[in-house]
């Protein structure tokens, strides 16, 4: 009997005889050491090293609730989910993840290579750092990713079973409530409005029946449209990155639905990005150095994924429709509009709901907060409203200036 042949929540000490024991990854004259280093909503991330050689690994485990809420009670499945979605992501898109070495299903828990070397790229934002290869690189995974995984490329039984395989209905449900609901109407009243913002946000988010309409249209394309194997929660606290390096954690809200949803992401924690680095930075030179990077890398994250979209359908789609005159235009005209749509949601929900973003939380001053805020809230309805005007990077970020203007600096 090993006193891991059943589930219970690791402790560091525990984490260290679990690797010391359970895996083959460290030398027996190892001396280890395990800290719990995880500061996200849902699970506990260890960091377990040799004293002697510095090697090191991370051990992730998943609770039977969110680290958030108890009232998220959530199937530990997921942690199956994450590590084979990284095993095959890092197939589809090679350099993009972490390494994946075991998934241990009783204990609920996979090891992955350390990271240390990079940060999360939300905390490097917030420092306003520049990344000038994530373009590139987050456009290169979300096409790999994406649309290797369509009914354009895959065989169609084959594409059905990996969708079965990845249902994660309680997952899913997180953002049918978080992202695609609650923002616009608080049914279950846990939104978490910052207090000096809730009058303009009664009256300009959950009074809009406009806006409900269009979020309640985008809240079934996403429970019905099995368009490819999306990440599900790609914002910018799932990247590590350092300067010539990009690699996407966290896939456990992985399942088939819309690109969009995964384009969308990205897009929406730029623009978080910026209105963080408008609120507090205040250096001309710095200021003009960091906005424009992030203008520009929003700008390249929607014009590349359009190029390589199109040029890796030309290589890859095997469905007999594919190179019907017109068909792929079609398809990415309606990825970009759920793109637009998913971009508005995503700022919604970060702002008004119960899952913030540092971003925006760390704005110290109270009138350069309400400011940023509003801009994200504005923008973010004519995002979802307008979603089907969205065609090139140059779109997205016309909405973005367009809007900061209606919100001069006071
Ligand atoms: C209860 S989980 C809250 C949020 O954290 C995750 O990272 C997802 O973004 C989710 O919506
Ligand atoms: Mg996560």
């Amino acid at each position: 009997m090993s006193q891991f042949d059943q589930y219970f929540q690791m402790k560091p000490a525990d984490v260290a005889a679990y690797a010391r024991t359970q895996l083959d990854l460290f030398p027996p004259e190892a001396d280890l050491a395990a800290q719990e280093i995880g500061d996200g909503n849902i699970n506990y991330i260890f960091r377990v090293w040799d004293r002697h050689s510095g090697q090191s690994v991370i051990v992730k485990q998943a609770g039977p609730v969110a680290r958030i809420s108890d009232a998220f009670v959530l199937s530990t499945d997921r942690n199956r989910i994450e590590s084979e979605i990284l095993t095959l992501e890092g197939k589809l898109a090679p350099g993009l993840v972490p390494a994946m070495y075991k998934y241990d299903p009783v204990m609920s828990c996979c090891v992955m290579q350390d990271l240390s070397d990079h940060v999360i790229m939300r905390q490097a934002l917030v420092e306003h750092q520049i990344f000038p290869h994530f373009a590139d690189d987050i456009t290169t995974f979300m096409v790999n990713t994406l649309l290797l995984t369509t009914d354009v490329v895959l065989e169609h039984k084959q594409k059905k079973a990996l969708q079965k395989n990845y249902v994660n209905p309680e997952l899913c449900e997180i953002t049918e409530d978080l992202v695609y609901t609650e923002p616009f109407n608080d049914y279950r009243k846990r939104n978490d409005v910052f207090a000096p913002n809730l009058a303009w946000v009664t009256e300009n988010l959950y009074q809009d029946a406009a806006l409900r309409l269009e979020a309640a249209k985008l809240k079934f394309e996403f429970m019905t449209n099995a368009q490819a194997l999306i990440h599900g929660d790609l914002h910018t606290g799932s990247i590590f990155i350092k300067p010539n390096s990009t690699k996407i954690i966290d896939p456990e809200f992985a399942f088939y639905g819309p690109i969009g949803y995964d384009t969308g992401n990205v897009v929406a924690n730029l623009i978080f990005a910026w209105t963080n680095g408008d609120a507090t930075i205040s250096d001309p030179a710095r200021r003009a150095e960091f906005l424009g990077w992030v203008e520009t890398t929003i700008v390249q994250v929607v014009d590349l994924f359009r190029s390589k979209f199109l040029a890796a359908w030309q290589t890859h789609a095997t469905e007999t429709f594919a190179h019907e005159p017109g068909f792929a235009d079609w398809y990415l005209a309606q990825v970009l509009s759920d793109t637009a749509g998913v971009t508005g949601l995503e700022l919604c929900r970060r702002i008004v709901g119960i899952a913030h973003v540092k971003d925006i939380t760390s704005i110290g001053d109270t009138t350069a907060r309400l400011r940023a805020e509003r801009i994200c809230l504005t923008a973010a309805k004519r995002f979802i409203k307008q979603r089907d005007q969205y065609h090139t990077g140059a779109d997205f970020i016309a909405t973005l200036r367009e809007t900061v203007e209606q919100f001069p600096k006071i």
